[in-house]
C-alpha cells in the first residue's frame, strides 16, 4: 500500500454525497491518515457536490481491470523515465469501481491528492484523462503534456514553455500533440537612420514620400506532435495583416493595407540532450513561399500599385530555419537560450530575396505557483538588406522601396506572464519593447510587440 511516512492521502470524490452525507468528507484511503476538517473547508465541500452532480453524469467511463493494491509501486520513488511511464500506465487501469465498494463512496471522474507536508495544496484532476502520472517519493506529478520524472526537466509547470513570443522552444514526449494559437501585434512608428531618429520632414528631404507609421498583426496557428521522444514536428501557419501610414512631400497622407496567408513552415526538433533538469534540441525547418509578393493597393502616384518589401506578406522563397535551443530548470524556475536563423535559397519569382535573419534570445522565468510564472527575455535580432531587387518598385521614391535600406538589428527587452493548467492548457502573454536598434535608413523604428498565445496539449 502507499507508504505511511510518505503522508500521501488519497481523497476519494463521493458520487453519493446526498447519501452519505457531506459532514463524512473526506473520506481517506487510510483511517489512520484522516486530514482534519480545517484541510477541507466548507466551501470546498460545496464546490465538490456540485462538481459531483457533473462527474456523475458520465461516470460510466470506468476503467477496469487493476486493484488498487497496484499503487503501492508509487510509494517508491523511481529514477529512470521509462519505470514512471509504467507506472504512468498502471495508475490509469486502476479499478476505481473495486475501490468504490471498498470505500464505499468514490467517483472515478475524480481523484484528489493531498501532500501532508502542503496541506493546503491540494491537486484535484479529472481521471481517467489524465495520461501521465509520476510520483518521485515525495510528491505527485500529473503532467499531461510531459512525464515528469525527478532531477529531469518538465513541460508539466507554467514555465515549463518558454515565454510564448519563442517559437520551437521546446519539444514533447512520444505520442504528444499540441494546437496553439499566437496573436501578434507590432507597432512601428518614426524612423530612424542608424541609431539616431529622424523627423518625417527629414526623410522627406532624401525622399518624396516617407512612411510615418505601421501596424503588423499576425494570427498563428500551431501545430505540434512527436513521434518520439527525441523527434517533434512543428507545423506553423501565419495569418498576416498589415496597414502603412504614409505622407508625401505635399502634405499629402495616405494609408496602404495587405493581408493573407504567410509563409507556411514546417520544422522538426531533435533533442540531443536531456538530464540535470537540462534540455538541448536542434531545430531545423523549411519556410514555404505561401504567401503572396504581389500584394497591391492604391496610391497618390498611382492605383493598384506594387507594394514595398515591408508590405509584401510572404518571402517569395523557400528559406531554411536552423536553430538550437537549450532549456534548464530549478524548483523555483527556469531558464532558456535559443539560437535560430532564416537562410533564404536563392531568389523568388521577382528576382529578390529579403535578407537572411538571425534571433538570439535567453529568458529568465520564475515560477510562483503551479499555474503563474512570469519571464524576462533579451532578444537580439539582426537582419540583412534585400539580395536583388523587385524591378517594379521605384527605390527613389520612398525608402522602403530601397533593397539597401531594410537591414538592421535590434535589442528587446520581453516581459511576459504564462498560466498553466494541468489539463494541459497555457496562455501566455509577453510584451516586448527595444532598448537598442540600428537601421539601414530611413526605416521605421519598431516600438512595441505584444504576443498572446494559447497551447493545448494531448
Ligand atoms: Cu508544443
Amino acid at each position: 500500500m502507499l507508504s505511511i511516512n510518505k503522508k500521501i492521502v488519497w481523497i476519494p470524490k463521493a458520487i453519493g454525497v446526498a447519501v452519505v452525507g457531506v459532514a463524512s468528507f473526506p473520506l481517506t484511503v487510510f483511517a489512520e491518515m484522516e486530514p482534519s476538517e480545517t484541510v477541507v473547508s466548507k466551501l470546498e465541500k460545496a464546490r465538490r457536490v456540485a462538481e459531483e452532480e457533473e462527474a456523475a453524469i458520465s461516470s460510466e467511463n470506468i476503467p477496469n481491470s487493476n486493484r488498487l493494491d497496484r499503487l503501492v509501486d508509487v510509494s517508491t520513488p523511481h529514477t529512470s523515465e521509462g519505470e514512471n511511464r509504467a507506472i504512468a500506465a498502471r495508475l490509469n487501469t486502476v479499478d476505481w469501481e473495486a475501490f468504490s465498494v471498498d470505500r464505499g463512496v468514490f467517483s472515478p471522474q475524480t481523484l484528489d491528492v493531498f501532500f501532508a507536508d502542503r496541506p493546503n495544496e491540494r491537486e484535484l484532476a479529472p481521471f481517467p484523462d489524465i495520461p501521465n502520472w509520476t510520483f518521485d517519493g515525495h510528491q505527485f506529478h500529473i503532467a499531461h503534456d510531459d512525464v515528469s520524472v525527478p532531477g529531469q526537466w518538465s513541460a508539466a509547470r507554467p514555465d515549463g514553455h518558454a515565454p510564448i513570443g519563442v517559437m520551437g522552444d521546446h519539444t514533447h514526449g512520444a505520442g504528444e500533440f499540441m494546437f496553439s494559437y499566437r496573436f501578434m501585434d507590432m507597432h512601428m512608428e518614426g524612423n530612424r537612420d542608424g541609431t539616431d531618429s529622424l523627423s518625417n520632414d527629414e526623410v522627406l528631404e532624401q525622399f518624396p514620400v516617407t512612411p510615418t507609421q505601421m501596424g503588423m498583426q499576425m494570427h498563428m496557428l500551431g501545430a505540434m506532435y512527436a513521434p518520439t521522444d527525441e523527434l517533434t514536428l512543428m507545423l506553423m501557419v501565419p495569418y498576416v495583416s498589415m496597414e502603412m501610414d504614409h505622407r508625401t512631400r505635399s502634405g499629402v497622407r495616405f494609408t496602404t493595407n495587405s493581408d493573407g496567408l504567410g509563409d507556411i513552415s514546417l520544422s522538426t526538433l531533435y533533442k540531443i540532450w536531456d538530464s540535470d533538469r537540462q534540455r538541448l534540441h536542434l531545430n531545423f525547418g523549411l519556410s514555404f513561399p505561401t504567401g503572396s509578393i504581389d500584394e497591391r493597393d492604391n496610391t497618390p502616384a498611382a492605383d493598384d500599385a506594387v507594394l514595398p518589401y515591408p508590405m509584401q506578406i510572404g518571402s517569395g522563397t523557400y528559406d531554411l530555419l536552423p536553430g538550437i535551443t537549450y532549456l534548464g530548470q530549478s524548483e523555483q524556475g527556469s531558464w532558456g537560450a535559443q539560437v535560430r536563423g532564416r537562410v533564404r535559397l536563392g531568389r523568388n519569382e521577382e528576382d529578390y530575396a529579403l535578407g537572411d535573419r538571425l534571433e538570439a534570445n535567453s529568458w529568465l522565468a520564475r515560477k510562483w505557483t503551479d499555474w503563474f510564472s512570469t519571464s524576462v527575455r533579451v532578444t537580439f535580432r539582426t537582419w540583412g538588406n534585400v539580395r536583388g531587387e523587385d524591378s517594379r518598385l521605384n527605390p527613389m521614391l520612398i525608402p522602403t522601396a530601397d533593397p539597401d535600406r531594410r537591414a538592421g538589428s535590434r535589442f528587446d527587452v520581453g516581459l511576459g506572464l504564462n498560466l498553466y493548467d494541468r489539463r494541459g492548457f497555457r496562455l501566455g502573454v509577453e510584451l516586448e519593447l527595444p532598448i537598442y536598434q540600428s537601421l539601414d535608413g530611413p526605416q521605421l523604428e519598431t516600438d512595441w510587440t505584444m504576443t498572446v498565445g494559447l497551447q493545448a496539449s494531448f
